[in-house]
């Protein structure tokens, strides 16, 4: 047995049992090393625009898939979810049409080299803002961690462009640099983007910036699908041992259910009977 092997067992608190911990990346170093330019601009700007993720075809199906699902019942009722605004989430337990979207190599590359760290899916839900929406208010997703700012990122949004997004259809708005201030709201003249791009692109951005969806001032709606990635260690948003039901959990692809939380971290968090909770859905 290797000596690092024999030490994890030994004691899970040594510097060597934790570097075995950097293991545990769904990317392989090139990927890790290719992303380095988008984490760059990341950790400057707190958001970046991938172009071209999902192919076409692929983004007509999920959209027809969410034709399917979504229902008027799924329309807000607070002005920060949305009075015009479907939401579905819980979305793993609902369709595998999406795992595409949770692994997609270069998304996850990109959120394992900015976090370096063990990832999962803190959340994944629809925003589908209905015709005469009016902007969110702007907010960080990580307020949920109460925790001290600036502080080191704990989550990456990405969300997918199922429909073209525009300044008019109400695309993500942006604070540019705020995931670096600890201001309790941004600045009334702070300069704000959209995040204009084009159907099967993805926004991605630090847990901390300030964002918010957009007015849809078109007769159109605007879908896009939200997966948050968390680091491994922190309490997710959807609680994914209870919203995805283990007879389903049983079913996905490996790096699926790692992904939802089935995989231990740091050595010692998360296991059932001092083994994997993997072990549990073979
Ligand atoms: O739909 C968007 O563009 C962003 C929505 C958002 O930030 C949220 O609902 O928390």
């Amino acid at each position: 047995m290797a000596r690092e092997a024999i030490e994890v067992q030994m004691n899970p608190f040594t510097a060597a049992a934790r570097a075995t911990e950097e293991t545990k990346r769904f990317s392989s170093p090139a990927r890790l090393r290719d992303a380095g330019e988008a984490v760059k601009r990341l950790r400057s700007e707190g958001f970046i625009i991938v172009p071209d993720v999902i192919d076409r075809e692929n983004v007509r199906a999920i959209a027809a898939e969410f034709n399917r699902l979504h229902t008027n019942e799924h329309n807000g009722d607070t002005e920060f979810a949305g009075f015009k605004t479907r939401r579905m989430y819980n979305l793993v337990a609902r369709t595998r049409i999406l795992d595409q979207l949770y692994l997609h190599p270069k998304i996850v590359a990109i959120v394992e080299a900015y976090l370096n760290d063990q990832i999962q899916l803190s959340i994944a839900s629809t925003i589908d803002l209905g015709p005469g929406e009016t902007q969110q208010p702007f907010h960080r997703d990580d307020s949920y961690y109460p925790m001290d700012r600036p502080h080191m990122p704990l989550s990456v949004n990405a969300i997918l462009a199922i429909d073209d997004f525009t300044e008019e259809n109400g695309g993500t708005v942006l604070i540019p640099r705020t995931h670096l201030t600890a201001d309790e709201e941004p600045a009334s003249n702070a300069e704000i983007v959209t995040a204009k791009m084009s159907a099967g692109s993805v926004v991605m951005w630090d847990g901390s910036l300030f964002h918010a969806g957009g007015a849809n001032r078109t007769d159109a709606r605007r879908l896009g699908i939200s997966a948050i990635y968390c680091r491994a260690w922190l309490r997710q948003q959807e609680n994914q041992f209870l919203g995805v039901p283990v007879e389903i959990a049983k079913t996905l692809p490996r790096n699926i259910q790692k992904l939802i939380g089935y995989w231990v971290v740091n050595n010692l968090l998360g296991y059932v009977n001092d083994a994997s909770p993997l072990r549990l859905l073979d």
